[in-house]
């Protein structure tokens, strides 16, 4: 609710904006303060603050804007592109309380990765409704371009991305040679890491035996699997002496890889997504296309590694949060209903995963809930930011982007198609009850998102240098 619009007599504190009465929840504490902004940064906090424009944010949280640093927006796969584009999907996320999103660049094998930078940005441009990043990609084809990776790293590109897996996938000499390009650079690689020679073994076992239904897609591609491919990288990473970051962690087995790395005080970082916190692998049994819908890589798990999961978030064996956003439509689904292997492979989150996050490290979490809120706001937003390089953004301080959402904790709701703003269609959250939702988000202090109602524009997000 907007207070007051008005404008202050000469000598006054000239904020531009103030978020007040709300609870603060940063990455360290939780307490009472106004937040003021003044232009696209934040410029104070502290106890009776007022500005042109006021924001009561009574009874709610105000916390950093969240930061989803893996998501597919109209992204190629295969005969399909995702079903987001840069403004739907940027808009669905700031819905759902993000600001700041990390995408990717994949390069042709006749491009250079300046040129497909420059053109996956001009892609962006006109629609991205939020701030974006870029990760670089290195396919079998980039490996004789690996001269490239410092003026791609020098354009903004602060991390690369390396496939284990489909038809980007390196073989461990190609990641080597990868890996240390990336260090050189001081870029920071961030891997999907699965066996493929295993999973094409069993792909084809399984469809040569006539087991065609999604129920064989998790039984193609194994949780100890991933756990021996992400072991592998980290141990090629740690011997050429580079950090490194594992995306869409989806088991138990790969969370012992990342927490014994750790342990061993190895710059190793993980992430999990909200699929892989709410969903079991039992729901590829469903009937028809409701099988196919949450085909995604890795797949889902037995109900063990979920909990494991959450688990490992909380104690903080796994670092962040993000979404792996790549959704596709029910009749792309279901092209492949007669081949598993055939379907293309993502699912819809990117304006769930704040409110899903909260719901499980908050509400159902147990524990200490200043501690429990604290850790949210880490997981989603200071966390991705600060591992990925988004100086800037991701935190409540002055100086920092006025990148701010509010957070109603009591604004019950059950999740369907019709309560998003993702195109997809469906979700796979569809009919869960969630307790809290972002009504609020504030991008480099415009207001986009004004209790529950759009008011950003097409082509505002800016490309973040990282
Ligand atoms: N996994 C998916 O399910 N979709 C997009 C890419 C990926 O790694
Ligand atoms: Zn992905």
């Amino acid at each position: 609710m907007i207070m007051s619009e008005h404008l202050f007599p000469t000598g006054s504190t000239p904020y531009d904006l103030v978020i007040k009465n709300g609870t603060l929840v940063t990455a360290e504490a939780v307490f009472p303060a106004d937040v003021a902004v003044s232009g696209e940064t934040i410029a104070a906090m502290g106890r009776d603050l007022h500005g042109r424009r006021e924001i009561d944010a009574a009874g709610k949280y105000v916390i950093p804007g969240g930061v989803d640093v893996h998501v597919h927006l109209q992204m190629p796969i295969g005969r399909f592109v995702s079903t987001d584009d840069f403004y739907h999907g940027t808009r669905a996320a700031a819905f759902g309380g993000t600001t700041t999103i990390i995408d990717f660049v994949e390069t042709a094998p006749d491009q250079s990765m300046l040129d497909a930078l420059a053109a996956r940005q001009a892609l962006a441009a006109g629609k991205a409704a939020i701030d974006y990043g870029l990760h670089m990609t290195i396919g079998p084809s980039d490996i004789a371009k690996l001269d490239q990776v410092a003026g791609v790293r020098a354009a903004g590109c602060g991390s690369f991305k390396l496939y284990m897996a489909y038809g980007l996938r390196l073989t461990d000499g190609e990641l080597l040679r990868a890996l240390e390009a990336i260090r050189d650079v001081g870029a920071l690689p961030v891997v999907h890491a699965e066996n493929w020679d295993v999973i094409t073994t069993l792909i084809d076992r399984h469809l040569a035996a006539g087991r065609t239904t999604p129920h064989w897609h998790p039984r193609s591609r194994p949780a100890p699997l991933e756990a021996e491919a992400t072991g592998r990288v980290i141990d090629i990473a740690a011997w050429v002496g580079t950090p490194i970051h594992i995306f869409h962690v989806s088991c138990a087995a790969t969370v012992e890889r990342i927490a014994a790395a750790k342990a061993q005080g190895l710059p190793v970082t993980g992430e999990t997504c909200p699929q892989y916190l709410y969903l079991t692998q039992d729901v590829y049994d469903r009937p028809g296309v409701e099988g196919a819908l949450p085909v995604c890589a890795p797949p889902l798990r037995p109900a063990a590694d979920r909990d494991a999961l959450w688990g490992a978030l909380a104690s903080g064996s796994l670092d962040l949060v993000s979404t792996d956003h790549c959704p596709f439509t029910r009749a792309e689904k279901a092209t492949g209903l007669d081949d598993f292997s055939q379907i293309p492979g993502g699912v819809p989150s990117i304006e769930s995963r704040l409110a899903l996050v909260y719901d499980g490290l908050v509400n159902r979490g147990g524990g200490n809930r200043t501690a429990a809120l604290s850790r949210w706001v880490d997981v989603c937003a200071t966390t991705p930011a600060q591992r990925l390089g988004l100086g800037g953004k991701g935190r409540l301080l002055p100086g920092y982007d006025a990148d701010i959402v509010i957070f109603d904790p009591v604004a019950d709701y059950v999740v369907s198609p019709e309560s998003l703003h993702e195109k997809a269609g469906w979700t796979p959250y569809d009919g869960i009850e969630l307790p809290g939702r972002a009504v609020t988000t504030i991008s480099r202090g415009e207001i986009i998102v004004d209790q529950e109602k759009w008011q950003g524009t097409p082509g505002r997000g800016r490309f973040v240098m990282r």
